[in-house]
């Protein structure tokens, strides 16, 4: 039986469990309420959810912190709601991703516990990275965590532990065969309960090189790693490139051996990588025909709103992923990055979207990003983020795109939870609820629906996309601010600069991101010639059919 390739030009709609909706008053989102609130995903027109962590944790890094990978946090729910969950969204038609995160597991995993308690070269501390010290008072090596802080934590005989991330989470030694066969064990659990893929958390992480050297920035940039200072996305992504944790060969003999995993269903089961990579060279690794069907794409995800920028992000994406047999994945926002809107501008956000959105292959939309939520100023005391504590405040951290959803009503937790919601909501939102913007042609949340629909009639089959062939670059970046490619007889056209431009065109405009729609991209008719002349607005994308 062949399988069908569900996941090529489909849209990923991504919920962060603990801000979707809270059905039990204790002021955290669960599993009951994404099931009773799943028509919304559907209802935009997405074809699969992926769900953030809601696995057993003590919750140190909003659930990437696993302290039992095979069950549900209470705070979350239950099995039983996983199963309901997954039930509901096929009924609806949606497939389901859930997170695997393989680079680590929480403090309180009963193994990181067992690692405690036995001696210094024991198996049970093989399962983690135990190291002596440099000196008695001194870390292995100089590597600082991308939390911010050393990346070594001592314990009571004097041995230190690898964490990337926070002191919560160790990181799992993948020359471990326990490792190897209990994310197996996962992968099948998940599977058999009716996942219907995974997205892999920090995907280039497992394999690490040089353990026991210091590190020099071969650029440069420092001569120990500090990733606990602000920097630029681009000096962060050239610094973590040359790092021996990252990005190392030896990840993708996992992935390989997981693809077998996955083809060993009945159903076509697919996993998504989320790897940091640079140069984006390397992210065509990890979509080999043997190994994960998509790796993000996070270019796109921390570009600015400038026509070369994004022009030379999508070209070399669809030149690199393309020229590998894989097909592209396009995401603007998602839980660990600021929302669009405050990366953009409430108007740049909506043109990017029906710009990106067009594109061919798959589309990732962060839980709220339909909404045009901005990120949401936080009282330092209400931040819960990691970063934000290991970096003594440096990093603002990741809370202020993580607030839970505006549903309804005029007061904050607007229909969130009834008791007091993790993160507080902004009294402004009252205006972006989803009531509120339900039937609003205006509204950001209809501009989705309709752009999402206008995508489907792109992507009729998922033949039509399974390259990339068929997109063709009509404008190119020439210092005015246009970009546009056309797909079959639609063409995406961009405007990025602050000024109208005036195109010539025999199409119509049949979908515009400026608020008062397809009124203000005017268009009219100079005379009876099949021409006509179309006066693009500032900072707009609209869709040109014929
Ligand atoms: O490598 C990076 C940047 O170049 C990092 O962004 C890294 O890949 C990223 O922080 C990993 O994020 C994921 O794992 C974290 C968790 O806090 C995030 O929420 C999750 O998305 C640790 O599990």
């Amino acid at each position: 039986m062949s399988k069908s390739r569900w996941w090529e030009s489909a849209v990923f709609y991504q919920i962060y469990p603990r801000s979707f909706l809270d059905s039990n008053g204790d002021g955290e989102g669960d599993l009951a309420g994404i099931t009773s609130r799943l028509s919304h995903v559907s209802d935009l027109g997405a074809d699969a959810i992926w769900l953030s962590p809601f696995y057993t944790s003590p919750n140190h890094d909003g659930g990437y912190d696993v302290a039992d990978p095979r069950d549900v946090d209470p705070r979350h729910g239950t099995l039983a709601d996983a199963k309901i969950l997954f039930d509901t969204a096929h009924q609806l038609g949606l497939k389901i991703l859930v997170d695997v995160v393989p680079n680590h597991f929480s403090d309180e995993h009963v193994w990181f516990k067992a690692a405690l308690k036995s001696p210094k070269g024991s198996p049970e501390r093989a399962r983690f990275h135990f190291l002596d010290g440099k000196t008695p008072t001194t870390p292995p090596n100089n590597w600082i965590s991308l939390f911010g802080g050393s990346a070594w934590t001592q314990v009571d005989d004097g041995q230190w532990y690898l964490h990337l991330f926070d002191s919560s989470q160790p990181d799992l030694n993948w020359e471990s065969e326990d490792i190897k066969t209990d994310f197996e064990k996962t992968l099948r659990f998940w599977i058999d309960l009716g996942a219907d893929g995974f997205r892999i958390d920090v995907a280039h992480g497992l394999v690490k090189e040089n353990i026991t050297q210091d590190h020099y920035d071969p650029q440069g940039l420092s001569n120990a790693l500090r990733l606990d200072v602000e920097m630029s996305a681009e000096a962060r992504g050239k610094l973590l490139a040359s790092v021996p944790f990252f990005d190392r060969d030896g990840v993708h003999e996992i992935y390989r051996h997981w693809r077998t995993i996955f083809d060993s269903y009945d159903r076509e089961i697919m996993a998504v990588a989320e790897a940091w990579v640079h140069p984006p060279e390397r992210a065509t690794l990890y979509v080999r025909p043997d190994e994960l069907q998509q790796v993000f794409n996070f270019d796109l995800l921390v570009a600015r709103f400038d026509d070369r920028e994004i022009f030379d992000c999508i070209d070399r994406t669809l030149t690199l992923i393309g020229g590998v047999g894989a097909n592209p994945t396009w995401a603007l926002s998602n839980h660990d990055t600021p929302r669009l809107v405050s990366r953009m501008g409430e108007k740049q956000a909506r043109a990017m979207a029906l710009f990106t959105y067009g594109l061919p292959g798959a589309a990732y939309i962060f839980q709220g990003q339909e909404l045009g939520l901005p990120d949401a100023d936080l009282l330092d005391s209400d931040r819960q983020d990691p970063a934000f504590f290991r970096t003594n405040g440096v990093q603002k951290g990741r809370d202020g795109a993580r607030i839970p959803l505006p549903w309804k009503g005029e007061n904050s937790p607007f229909g969130f939870t009834t008791g007091k919601p993790w993160l507080p909501i902004p009294q402004e939102w009252a205006t972006k609820t989803f009531e509120k913007q339900s039937g609003d042609g205006s509204s950001s949340l209809e501009m989705y629906r309709e752009l999402l629909k206008f995508r489907k009639g792109l992507n009729p089959t998922t033949s039509l996309s399974r390259t990339v062939d068929n997109l063709t670059w009509t404008e190119r970046p020439n210092g005015s601010g246009l970009i546009a490619y056309k797909r079959g007889n639609t063409e995406i056209i961009l405007n990025t600069s602050d000024s109208a431009i005036e195109l010539e065109r025999t199409g119509e405009i049949v979908f515009s991101s400026e608020l008062s729609a397809v009124n203000s991209a005017q268009s009219a008719s100079s005379d009876n010639s099949t021409s006509r002349k179309i006066v693009l607005s500032p900072l707009t994308a609209i869709w040109v059919v014929g």
